[in-house]
């Protein structure tokens, strides 16, 4: 079938994302509009340990430093790296959450980044994020030799077997592309403190990355001149540098529609590495007999893939984004036109539909593809699931009179 998800973790993923049913579209407005961001607590909750750590309260949660009063942050050298002065919790100088905050009021980034895992479809939530680059926060242990890369971890029970951890390459942690934010301890969500079900009070967010690089309750940085991953996604046979992908998601769709009823097919699509060009959906009748099509087959290479319409970019940012939020700070953005220069932004994700219309009685398969802007058509570039999950999804309904 169109993949691995159970109905019902599709529809909790779809009323998370605030997204209505699709099909049929009678009572609803082609261009109703969909919101840019998931509410922080609407997130799909992926989080691991035992207990979960977000479910801590009162002391337990002041004691693993997962309350802004308590949290702490520990950044050393091992092996052969040295760095200049370690900030360790032994010698009393880790650093703490006001004075990570004061870091942000010297120079944050605010950016939206939509949150996927790389083993699930469906995007997770898509935030407002506000945080300090990580290369602020290195530049706080001075001069440093002999670092190719850093590794970081979160709160874990103190148990070796709930340790999450993830990495990147120094160069990664120190510069980032134009139109991609940096790597980011994140400390505001969607324009409230952050969540301890989202890693408050401090999470890493890797912009471009899926939601393993983005370690949540974060409380360690080790530079280290291992060249290696140690990423816990890597151990699980997953390929640690991957970016997030292009790919459209479909929302779910009723079984049995109306023979006579407008039909609308709607979903998101993520802008990953190569950006996005468009969606293209394919309508075909399907009968029980056939032949499964694949991306191979010279049906499908021939078929008439029709394009879908991109929910344009929201022409009222103030009322899309937190109360007080500067508009113009958000990256991404032109600071003349408060707008977008690029829509959908990389790493974030759009809502699309695609107007079916009145179709006979019969069965039927819809598929959703985007197309990056190298003109590779999904699954491609990267079709292995290592790398991501970008299968072409595919929903079949029947119309009946
Ligand atoms: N400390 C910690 N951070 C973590 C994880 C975890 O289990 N522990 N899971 C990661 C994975 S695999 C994903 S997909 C994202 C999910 O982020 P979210 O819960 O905010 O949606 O968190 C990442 N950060
Ligand atoms: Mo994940």
């Amino acid at each position: 079938m169109r993949n691995p998800i159970s109905a019902t973790r599709r529809e909790v993923i779809s009323a998370s994302l605030g997204i209505a049913a699709v099909l049929p579209a009678d009572a609803e407005n082609a261009n109703s509009h969909r919101p840019v961001l998931t509410p922080a607590d609407k997130f799909v909750d992926v989080s691991r340990g035992a207990p979960i750590p977000h479910s801590l309260r009162g002391e337990k949660q002041a004691d693993a430093g997962l309350t802004p009063q308590t949290w702490q942050l520990e950044i050393l050298g091992e092996g052969t790296t040295k760095v200049a002065i370690p900030l360790t919790r032994a010698s009393g100088n880790a650093l703490d959450y006001r004075a990570l905050l004061a870091l942000g009021d010297a120079g944050h980034v605010t950016f939206i980044k939509v949150m996927q895992c790389l083993n699930i479809e469906e995007p997770l939530g898509q935030g407002l994020w506000e945080g300090v680059p990580l290369r602020t926060v290195l530049g706080l242990v001075g001069q440093c030799s002999n670092v190719r890369r850093v590794y970081y971890s979160g709160f874990h029970n103190n148990e070796a077997s709930q340790l999450f951890q993830s990495s990147l390459s120094l160069t990664d942690a120190l510069e980032s592309p134009p139109g991609c934010p940096p790597a980011c301890l994140v400390y505001r969500l969607n324009g409230q403190p952050l969540p301890p079900e989202r890693g408050g009070p401090v999470r890493m967010v890797i912009p471009w990355a899926h939601g393993f690089k983005s370690i949540k309750w974060l409380n360690k940085i080790t530079l280290t001149n291992e060249f290696r991953a140690n990423d816990t996604y890597a151990d699980a046979n997953n390929d640690p540098e991957s970016h997030l992908k292009t790919a459209a998601y479909l929302n779910d769709i009723p079984e049995k529609v109306t023979v006579g009823s407008e039909l609308t097919l709607r979903g998101v699509v993520v802008c990953g590495l190569s950006g996005l060009a468009r969606v293209e959906c394919w309508l075909r009748p399907s009968t029980t007999r056939q032949a499964p099509v694949t991306p191979q087959s010279s049906e499908w290479q021939h078929a008439n893939w029709r394009t879908a319409t991109i929910q344009p970019a929201p022409t009222h940012w103030n009322s899309e984004l937190p109360p007080g939020t500067d508009v113009s700070a958000v990256y991404g953005f032109r600071k003349s036109k408060r707008s977008p220069t690029i829509w959908p932004m990389p790493y974030t994700m759009a809502s699309w539909s695609f107007h079916i219309g009145k179709i006979p009685p019969g069965t039927y398969e819809i598929r959703a593809r985007a197309v990056d802007l190298n003109g590779f058509a999904q699954p491609e570039p990267r079709p292995d699931r290592q790398t991501g999950l970008n299968p072409v999804q595919v929903a079949r309904f029947v119309v009946v009179t």
